[in-house]
């Protein structure tokens, strides 16, 4: 087994207990004595109000205590209010688009980025990636975090990457097979979006010698990975991450890949029931809160990411000791709720791309039909299905009728539209469009 860190990756449990908690009152003095006063005040809430109550923490199951802090508490102090260095200490920023209008600022100083480069390293060892392969880094260069953090990972590693950025098809085609990329980076839809071009660029697909791909940034069900592993021929893991925290490289897949390992040195990662904010115990599913134990510019205590997970603490085969989170099941902004049921893209995808007649591309249409809550998944069914007319296609509308039906309980509305309609995504895929009406 191959590790960047290996000290830290397969660190002794207590040892990492002591660790963590030693890192987190090291936060709260930088946050304490830096420029946040939004998480000052936080702190100064949950009883800490001096430097003293921080010296009297004994493990970081205290954190209990410090309330959340969420994407509004960063939206509301942009674009730098919550950073805890000052601005002459930053050599860079990221953003997110944020939901709901305003971007997210990401902060980072230059020890940030050493740090940064190095969980991006350990992301790239996990999946047996090496200094000897070659990268071909296609997920966006700019304000996004993944092109630059699979750079520096890379960088890091030692292995030569090349900055392809999303898009540019044919140009990603050429450079595959002239420069011998064997690793590939990118969001999931893209690499579907890859896999189904293949054809039309790639003649001679010996040429072609990717072996591994890394992709992450949007929920993928195994199906999914089962799909773009099959076409491209490689071995595809996933990787999570969020501007707020770091970016891409907070958890990774290890070569077992039965869930993400969370780099636990440098996030303190807790379960919470979205609804009450109870924390939950290991095992059950809620929403990720993380805490970062190793940041400077922006550090974040009890981050709510509205991502849906569950920590599973069985010991894995690879010999991390890191705790693993399971893949990714949505957001809780998301989750459709349908009368009364509530379901997540991912788990409508996991059905959809069981079937071999259907193009691996869908969307969700909610509307109000009637004052009821109507949902409408449009499928696009594979060429020589579409082809054979009719009745074969509505076979296979009453084949994914009934087996949605099984999944959520109630009918939905099944559309097949031609080949190559629904939109194929280069970076985030949207997979819902609510229609309904807001009373
Ligand atoms: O998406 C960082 C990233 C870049 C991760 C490249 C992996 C690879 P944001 O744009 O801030 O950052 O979006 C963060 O994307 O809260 C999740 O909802 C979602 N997300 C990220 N990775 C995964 C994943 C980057 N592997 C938001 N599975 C997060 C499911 C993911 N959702």
């Amino acid at each position: 087994m191959t590790y960047f860190d290996k000290k830290y990756e397969t660190i002794d449990l207590s040892e990492l207990k002591a660790l963590q908690t030693e890192r987190f009152k090291k936060t709260l003095k930088q946050i304490f004595t830096g420029e946040s006063n939004p998480l000052k005040a936080k702190l100064n809430e949950s009883g800490i109000k001096n430097i003293n109550d921080i010296e009297r923490i004994k493990r970081i199951a205290e954190i209990k205590n410090i309330p959340f802090t969420s994407k509004s508490d960063l939206v509301n102090n942009y674009p730098y209010g919550m950073f805890s260095s000052p601005l002459s200490n930053m050599v860079r920023i990221h953003a997110s688009s944020g939901t709901t209008g305003k971007p997210i600022i990401a902060g980072y100083t230059k020890g940030d980025i050493k740090t940064w480069s190095e969980l991006m390293a350990r992301v790239l060892c996990a999946a047996d990636i090496s200094k000897h392969d070659v990268g071909q880094n296609a997920y966006g260069y700019g304000l996004f975090t993944g092109g630059l953090g699979f750079h520096y990972g890379a960088e890091k590693l030692g292995m030569m990457i090349i900055p392809m950025s999303t898009g540019f098809t044919e140009r990603q085609f050429t450079m595959m097979q002239d420069i011998g990329s064997t690793a590939l980076f990118c969001t999931p839809s893209y690499a579907l979006f890859l896999s189904e071009e293949i054809g039309k660029y790639v003649k001679d697909k010996s040429k072609i010698k990717l072996k591994k791909g890394i992709f992450g940034a949007e929920p993928w069900s195994n199906e999914l990975r089962k799909k773009i592993e099959n076409s491209l021929g490689i071995d595809a893991y996933d990787i999570y991450g969020l501007s707020e925290i770091l970016g891409p490289g907070v958890a990774f897949e290890c070569v077992y890949k039965n869930g993400l390992h969370i780099n636990e040195d440098n996030f303190f990662p807790e379960i919470i029931d979205p609804k009450t904010d109870e924390v939950l115990g290991d095992g059950e599913t809620g929403e990720l809160v993380l805490t970062s134990l190793n940041r400077e510019a922006m550090p974040l205590i009890r981050f709510r990411t509205k991502d849906i997970t569950r920590l599973i603490r069985e010991k894995c085969d690879c010999g991390r000791t890191f705790v693993r989170m399971a893949k990714i099941k949505g957001r809780t902004d998301d989750m459709i709720i349908i009368k009364g049921v509530n379901v997540f893209p991912s788990q409508i995808e996991s059905v959809l791309f069981h079937y071999k007649n259907l193009e691996p591309v869908y969307l969700i249409e909610l509307y109000t039909d009637n004052l009821l809550d109507t949902i409408n998944i449009v499928i696009e069914p594979k060429k020589e299905i579409f082809n054979a007319g009719k009745d074969r296609v509505d076979r296979v509308i009453k084949e994914v009728s009934h087996s949605i039906y099984e999944l959520i309980g109630i009918r939905a509305k099944i559309t097949a539209v031609p080949p190559k309609t629904l939109e194929r995504s280069k970076g985030k895929a949207k997979r819902v469009n609510d229609l309904r009406k807001k009373i």
